[in-house]
């Protein structure tokens, strides 16, 4: 790793105890949307204002970014060759109902918006019974515990090489039935057959069972929403990233996501992610 990726990482890590700390008596909604016109919680902006700036203030970082606001922030001179992007606390309508959320962290090395190419590490904290990270960066994946201990923050490998199980055993699908369309409808029936049923409502929750027991999580294309509602940025680039580096596959429904070209900061993607031969099976029945 590059010092200042590595940098980026550990602020991460020692943010994740400040943002899960915060999440207690932050459950209110504001009344500014952020924009993708969504509520945002209080624990949202804490989050985001955390890490903004703590991120802008390492050497090398030259931009932060966020589901949470409009524009990029450029660090003063915007000197650096990173640019990250977080979707700070992803999931956030699961704090009313006491329910898992997750941080996403995205560094590309091209100023945003950038194709999912451009990344050169991506990770998520899982803020559930533990605080985990899971960390891709050189077509390997991490996962560690964050420890908040008295002599600071720690963070343990508790698996070296992670990778997605061969043998798939969930599904977790976003948007209302009846608004899917017919041929990803089709695909589910077919799969509700051979796995179990598992969503939370956190991408980060649901893409971890994934990570864990093996699978597909989606947030299809929608007849309300062609895009779906993950954003590419913050989103679907650094889960196609992990999943990927964990031996599985993403696809916008025809291509990884990786191969998204971007247009703009908060764009919507389709997001389809899990064992290689279930999202090939997946555009199978989408093409
Ligand atoms: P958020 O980042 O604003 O929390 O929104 C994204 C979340 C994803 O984590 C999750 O997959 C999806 O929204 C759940 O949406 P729904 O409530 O429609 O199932
Ligand atoms: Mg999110």
């Amino acid at each position: 790793m590059t010092d200042t990726v590595s940098r980026i990482v550990d602020v991460v890590t020692e943010t994740a105890p400040d943002v899960r700390a915060g999440l207690t008596g932050r459950r209110e909604y504001e009344t500014s949307e952020n924009p993708s016109g969504e509520q945002m919680l209080a624990a949202d902006r804490h989050a985001d204002e955390l890490l903004e700036a703590r991120l802008l203030a390492i050497d090398g970082v030259a931009s932060y970014a966020s589901e949470e606001r409009e524009e990029v922030v450029e660090s003063e001179g915007a000197k650096g060759d990173y640019h990250v992007a977080c979707d700070p606390l992803d999931g956030s309508s699961n704090l009313k109902s006491n329910n898992v959320m997750g941080t996403i962290l995205a560094v590309y090395d091209q100023p945003l918006p950038a194709p999912g190419r451009a990344l050169v590490a991506a990770g998520y904290v899982l803020y559930g019974p533990i605080t985990t990270l899971v960390l891709a960066r050189n077509g390997t994946v991490t996962e560690y515990v964050i420890d908040d201990t008295d002599e600071g923050v720690e963070r343990r490998v508790v698996e070296q090489e992670v990778t997605i199980p061969t043998d798939p055993v969930v599904y977790g699908f976003g948007g209302r039935v009846p608004d899917w369309h017919d041929d990803f409808e089709g695909f589910v029936r077919e799969i509700e057959d051979e796995l179990k049923l598992r969503y939370g409502g956190a991408m980060i929750g649901d893409v971890s069972q994934v990570m864990e027991y093996g699978g597909v999580f989606a947030y299809p294309s929608l007849q309300s929403a062609e895009n779906g509602k993950l954003r590419l940025q913050f989103e679907g680039n650094p889960i196609g990233y992990i999943v990927e580096c964990a031996g599985g596959r993403s696809s916008d429904g025809g291509q990884s996501l990786l191969a998204v070209e971007p247009d703009r900061l908060h764009q919507r993607v389709p997001v389809h992610v899990g064992n290689t031969e279930l999202i090939e099976r997946l555009e199978g029945a989408l093409a």
